[in-house]
């Protein structure tokens, strides 16, 4: 059975990836890693955990070598609505951990997952059914980050043979952890205040589509690309993936038609308005369809069904 370490296990995807990949490979098999107190409290009462700075290779050095580690997860990530706020932190944190994770990925003969976004495409890109192979010079370090990010996995994998592989997320929709600093965020948040408050002050003009995936759509790209056969891989950093494409006003309706009292109104953000108008409205992710089988489930009328049923309840057990 394989080792696996989740870096940076705290968050909106690996709160969730956790358990996940303690369904396929058991619980022995998992490490779970952050650097924050808090985090680490939480993880340590689902998985082996582990504390430190994804920055320190030294630590994470011990980590990977303590464990055996097999594959890397690595989730350590300034969001792009953050990154805008200190772009230098952006890179330093982002491609820190990244160049980190791919030495050590070297070094001990890891695979290595890194999610890459929709934040890596940019105004000059095709915004209609974005093809998987296009134009790509983002506006945010967020952006910058993830480009750089896929073209030095895709070199790792080519100059040394690391086993890099990569989806470009999208919005990710989920009850679990929160999102924080990204510009999709809304879409999470928009439930909770329909529940808690039957209001939503919504950041992103009415028409702002974006691509989304619900969460368990995103945990099996994960587990899929990295279980996928390598040879039937022509593309590895990074690959388009989406189930649904939104805009604020869509969302608006569907909550409304199962909820008559809710109501939203909008105080834009220029920041992330700007960078939602540079993301793709939907994009083409026929190329992991046809490589590695890439076949989301949730559609949005299912996804906010279930977001309703499971943030009503979390409420109110609370
Ligand atoms: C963000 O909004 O920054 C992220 C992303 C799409 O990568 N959720």
């Amino acid at each position: 059975m394989k080792n696996i370490l989740v870096v940076g296990a705290g968050g909106q995807i690996g709160i969730e990836l956790i358990p996940h990949l303690q369904k396929l490979y058991g619980e022995d098999h998992v490490i779970a890693a952050d650097i924050k107190d808090e985090m680490c409290e939480k993880l340590k009462s689902m998985a082996i955990t582990e504390q430190f700075d994804a920055l320190d290779v030294k630590a994470y050095s011990q980590v990977v070598k303590k464990y055996q580690i097999d594959s890397i997860y690595n989730l350590v990530a300034l969001l792009s609505a953050t990154g805008e706020k200190n772009p230098q932190l952006a890179w330093q944190v982002n491609i820190g951990a990244l160049l980190n994770s791919l030495e050590l990925a070297k070094e001990y003969s890891c695979a290595l997952f890194t999610p890459s976004s929709i934040g890596a495409f940019g105004l000059d890109t095709p915004h209609q059914n974005t093809p998987q192979d296009t134009i790509m010079r983002p506006g945010t370090i967020y952006g910058v980050c993830k480009v750089t990010g896929e073209l030095l996995s895709d070199y790792y994998y080519a100059r040394f043979g690391v086993d890099t592989r990569s989806v470009r997320f999208p919005g990710i929709i989920s009850n679990g952890a929160l999102p924080g600093g990204g510009t999709t965020d809304y879409a999470v948040e928009i439930f909770y205040e329909a529940i808690k408050n039957k209001h939503f002050t919504c950041p992103l003009p009415a028409d702002s589509y974006l691509d989304m995936l619900y969460m368990p759509d995103a945990l099996n790209a994960c587990t899929q690309l990295m279980e996928a056969d390598p040879a039937k891989l022509k593309h590895r950093n990074s690959f388009n993936v989406t189930a649904m494409s939104f805009c604020p006003a869509d969302l608006y309706a569907d909550i409304k038609k199962r909820m008559p009292e809710f109501t939203m109104d909008y105080q834009i953000n220029p920041i992330m308005k700007e960078i939602a108008a540079s993301w793709p409205d939907s994009m083409d992710d026929s190329c992991a369809r046809q490589e590695w089988g890439w076949n989301p489930v949730w559609d949005r009328q299912m996804m906010v069904d279930d977001m309703l049923r499971a943030i009503s309840a979390k409420m109110s057990a609370l």
